[in-house]
């Protein structure tokens, strides 16, 4: 019958379509295979680097990696790296990592990045910035012409106190960029507040902002912020996952 030559034919192989979340799981996998038993490890934060912890977890189970120390980004990687059994530390007691894994928002052509849309960049950026390889891992949707060019945030983290007025000089700084500062909510419309008890202001800009040192020292200068979500010149090698397969980009 038909049904029977339908059956009979050979099955078309539909094109393979990975998700999102599957492109970030493989630029994760990816990333710990740099990893080495004995290393100290700078743990990152976000739906990427997640993937990263969970593999590092999985291979201390299996008896593939020994002696790792974290230093995680977050609370939230804290309680992810206990939850796993992966041994941590922090910064004071081991202020140089041998390697940090950790996603990011944007990535530019010459490998620096936005990151903070998930509110950890100060402690992200003290853990990368002691690190001497950082691997950043995205999938291909971070990849940007210039930073601030996913039509996206600027994360910039401020002190609680006077934050509009903060939020106001961050604005000005960038007005001709056509910049809108917004303070950041959560979930039930209260400001989101950092694991650090700080504020979060995101700055969204219309134009690339042109010199990035220039603008990261302008945010710097200004005195309610605590630091800015810009990590220029910091990525040695970003990993990035897309439909074609794995690129990895060195600096
Ligand atoms: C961390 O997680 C942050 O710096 C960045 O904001 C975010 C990226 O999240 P995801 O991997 O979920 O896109 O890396």
């Amino acid at each position: 019958s038909s049904m029977e030559a339908l059956s009979l034919s050979p099955p078309m192989s539909p094109p393979v379509i990975l998700t999102q979340d599957e492109l970030k799981k493989i630029a994760a996998y990816k990333a710990v295979e740099f990893v080495e038993s004995g290393m100290v490890l700078g743990l990152g934060t976000g739906s990427t680097a997640k993937h990263a912890v969970d593999r590092i977890g999985e291979l201390l189970r299996q008896g593939r990696l020994t002696n790792i120390i974290g230093i995680p980004t977050s609370k939230k990687t804290q309680e992810q790296a206990i939850s796993l059994g992966i041994p941590l530390s922090d910064l004071d007691s081991y202020p140089t990592i041998d390697l940090a894994i950790d996603g990011a928002d944007e990535v530019d052509p010459h490998l620096n990045l936005v990151k903070g849309r998930g509110g950890s960049l100060l402690r992200e950026k003290m853990v990368e910035g002691a690190c001497k390889k950082f691997v950043c891992i995205v999938d291909e949707s971070k990849l940007v012409k210039y930073l601030g060019g996913s039509g996206l945030a600027m994360p910039v983290e401020v002190v609680p106190f006077c934050w509009k007025f903060t939020a106001n000089k961050l604005q000005n700084l960038f007005r001709d960029s056509g910049c809108v500062a917004k303070l950041r909510n959560d979930c039930k419309g209260e400001p989101f507040v950092t694991d650090n008890g700080n504020y979060i202001v995101d700055l969204y800009l219309k134009k690339d902002i042109g010199d990035l040192q220039v603008a990261s020292d302008a945010i710097l200068r200004i005195a309610g912020v605590v630091e800015h979500g810009m990590f220029l010149d910091m990525a040695t090698t970003v990993i990035v996952a897309g439909e074609l397969g794995i690129t990895i980009k060195n600096k």
